[in-house]
């Protein structure tokens, strides 16, 4: 009896969790317990680390897991290389479930960064009034450029931030161009800061960002570990069903 688990956090994931569930298939869903109120699944659900590669493969081995789709989000790189280790180890079937990234369109004014630190690097002028949409556990990395000033778009509310001159808004998305234009308008803002997560529930404010002339900064993408890419639920059940 096939006994998937869907390693989730991404609207991609909750898709395939509804279909899956639809399918009546066995099935778990699992959140690495970032934020307070993950949204709830219509699939058993487990919260929190696995505890590295051998964490993994001893959660795969005592739940008799047979498949594991990865659909965590493209900068989830370390879950996703310690996926690929334990599917190899457990000798089970891998897949990921992927969207493409973004690509500039005319109108952007984007600039591209390999990573976090190197957009924290390229900060370096006169303070400017940054949309810091990169989420929570990387504000760190911007501290070391404490003369602008923030917006920044968190799950839930920090208990402090590393930033002297920084407002929050709490807010999970996806979001509306209209919301995040209205946002970055009354913010003043003039420079956003985003990651290439691709899909639909983060990309509003590089929309907003293009109507209001704003600049962007994108983030590329972290690299993946090599592994079978599929872009919907259907190809994921059809995968199930030959895998
Ligand atoms: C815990 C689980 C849905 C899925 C919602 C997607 C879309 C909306 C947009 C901005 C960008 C950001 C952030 C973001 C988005 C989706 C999807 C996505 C970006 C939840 C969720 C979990 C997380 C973790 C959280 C991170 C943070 C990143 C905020 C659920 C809501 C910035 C990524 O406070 C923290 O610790 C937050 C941590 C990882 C990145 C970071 O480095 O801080 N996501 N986001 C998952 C877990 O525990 O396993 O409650 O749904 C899921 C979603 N967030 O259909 O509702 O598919 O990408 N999430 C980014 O893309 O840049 C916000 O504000 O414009
Ligand atoms: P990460 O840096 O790649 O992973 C760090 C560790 O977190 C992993 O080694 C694993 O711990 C644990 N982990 C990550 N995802 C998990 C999951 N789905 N289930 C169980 N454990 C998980 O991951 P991340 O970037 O922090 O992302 C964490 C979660 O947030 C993922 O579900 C991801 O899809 C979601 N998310 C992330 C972003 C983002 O920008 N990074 C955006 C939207 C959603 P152990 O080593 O102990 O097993």
């Amino acid at each position: 009896m096939p006994h998937l688990l869907i390693l989730g956090g991404t609207t991609e994931a909750n898709a395939l969790s509804r279909a899956v569930a639809e399918a009546g298939l066995t099935a778990t869903y699992s959140y690495a317990g970032r934020v307070d109120m993950p949204r709830p699944q219509p699939l058993p659900t487990r919260v929190g680390g696995f505890g590295g590669v051998d964490g993994l493969c001893g959660y795969i081995r005592d739940h008799e897991i047979t498949h594991l789709v990865d659909a965590t989000h493209p900068f989830a790189a370390q879950m996703s290389h310690n996926a690929k280790a334990a599917c190899l180890a457990t000798g089970i079937e891998l897949a990921a479930l992927t969207r493409p990234e973004w690509d500039e369109v005319t109108g952007d004014r984007w600039t591209r960064v390999p990573d976090v630190a190197a957009a924290a690097a390229a900060l370096s002028g006169p303070a400017r009034r940054v949309f810091l949409a990169v989420g929570r556990m990387h504000l760190d990395a911007f501290a070391v450029r404490p003369q602008h000033h923030y917006l920044l778009r968190l799950v839930d509310e920090p208990e402090t931030l590393p930033l002297p001159d920084a407002e929050v808004v709490v807010a999970r998305g996806p979001f509306s161009v209209a919301g995040d234009r209205a946002l970055m308008q009354a913010h003043k803002t003039d420079l956003v800061v985003s990651k290439n997560a691709g899909g639909s529930g983060a990309r509003a404010k590089l929309d907003a960002a293009r109507e209001l002339g704003v600049e962007v900064m994108m983030i590329d993408r972290p690299t993946m570990p090599p592994r079978l890419e599929l872009r919907s639920s259907i190809e994921v059940l059809d995968w199930l069903d030959h895998g």
